[in-house]
């Protein structure tokens, strides 16, 4: 018997209930990945929040070619591209260092900068389809990668399994661990045995971070208190150079580095920074212009789907697949370099 199309609900206006039509959903609903991952469950956290944008998870680097029906729309209108991503090589990777002048370099705007990638093993389910034991298995896996990182990167693992509440609590307050998914990873299935085998990496003076099994198997980062994009980059493609050199990463030529969201394929990459534009606050539509101009996208100062507080916006890059790593980081760049101009005209 054939499974009925599921029904958004109405005023949902995901990218999922888009682009799932009844005919694509009767072609793909009755397949499985070698590891049993289905169609129902990635398109659950899209069905239990009316609100998503995109709607699906991806619970093996498998589903990405079985459900192409479905992904290929979803991605090409998120990631704005012309080309056809799975039968097409759209990735582009360029992890060179870069050298640019610091955007803001008396601090008076730019209050920190983060770049961060994702990366997933090839050779195990991704976070929303794994199991207690998989995730006991990636989290040894990355520890051992991780001792050997380079002396000025060095530091410590600190496990979330046997931390207890209250270690766990002090760390999420700090801002250094991660805390439990949200309502749209946890109907994804990504809190399945929260804190078990979650963890985060902290290199000596913390300016270099990985947490495992979050989202995604590994979100490896950097970040400073400074607006010096450069060293951030370039010190997270050094991280990065000596885990790729360690740990076999999802990857396909056209889709680039996969992850558990179709958002974040392609280079996995997303470089921001924390910026006070108290002026612009009051012209949003004149941000928001530049901000759409260098493909960048603004969230809130807590982050994804949070309010911008006291005027401080979190800029980053919107695209990930189409453009290298070091381009985004030129763009985020040339957009930062303007928005503090005209923020310093106003
Ligand atoms: C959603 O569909 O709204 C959530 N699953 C989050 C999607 C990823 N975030 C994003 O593109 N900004």
């Amino acid at each position: 018997m054939k499974a009925e199309h599921p029904r958004f609900p109405a005023g949902a206006d995901s990218l999922i209930k888009k682009h799932l039509t009844p005919k694509v959903y009767a072609a793909l609903s009755g397949k499985k990945t070698a590891a049993g991952f289905t169609l129902d469950a990635a398109i659950r956290s899209g069905l239990e929040n009316p609100d998503s944008s995109i709607g699906i998870y991806i619970g093996d680097k498998d589903a990405y070619p079985l459900f192409e029906k479905v992904l290929a729309p979803i991605i090409r209108e998120y990631h704005k591209l012309e080309a056809d991503p799975f039968h097409t090589r759209v990735h582009r990777d360029d992890f060179s260092p870069v050298s640019l002048p610091a955007p803001d370099p008396e601090g008076s705007f730019i209050l920190s900068t983060r770049i961060r990638v994702a990366r997933n093993l090839n050779s195990l389910p991704f976070c929303p389809h794994m199991t207690a034991q998989e995730r006991v298995v990636l989290e040894k896996k990355t520890r051992d990668a991780l001792l050997q990182l380079p002396k000025d990167l060095a530091g410590r693992y600190i496990s979330f399994t046997d931390l207890g509440p209250e270690n766990y609590d002090a760390l999420v307050a700090q801002k250094l661990a991660f805390a439990k998914g949200d309502r749209f990873q946890e109907a994804a299935g990504l809190n399945r045995d929260f804190p078990t085998a979650r963890g985060v990496f902290l290199s000596r003076d913390k300016g270099f971070r990985v947490w495992v099994n979050e989202e995604d198997h590994l979100r490896i980062m950097a970040l400073s208190t400074n607006a010096d994009l450069s060293a951030v980059f370039n010190r997270l493609a050094k991280g990065l150079a000596h885990l790729s050199a360690c740990l076999k990463f999802a990857f396909d030529p056209g889709l680039g580095f996969l992850s558990s969201c179709p958002t974040n394929i392609g280079t996995a990459m997303r470089a921001g920074v924390h910026i006070r534009l108290p002026k612009l606050d009051r012209q949003r539509d004149r941000l928001k212009e530049i901000v759409a101009r260098h493909h960048l996208q603004i969230r809130g100062t807590g982050g994804e789907k949070t309010a911008v507080d006291e005027a401080v916006f979190d800029i980053s890059n919107a695209l990930r697949l189409g453009v290298s790593a070091n381009q985004t980081v030129r763009d985020l760049h040339a957009g930062l370099l303007e928005i503090i101009t005209l923020e310093k005209n106003l």
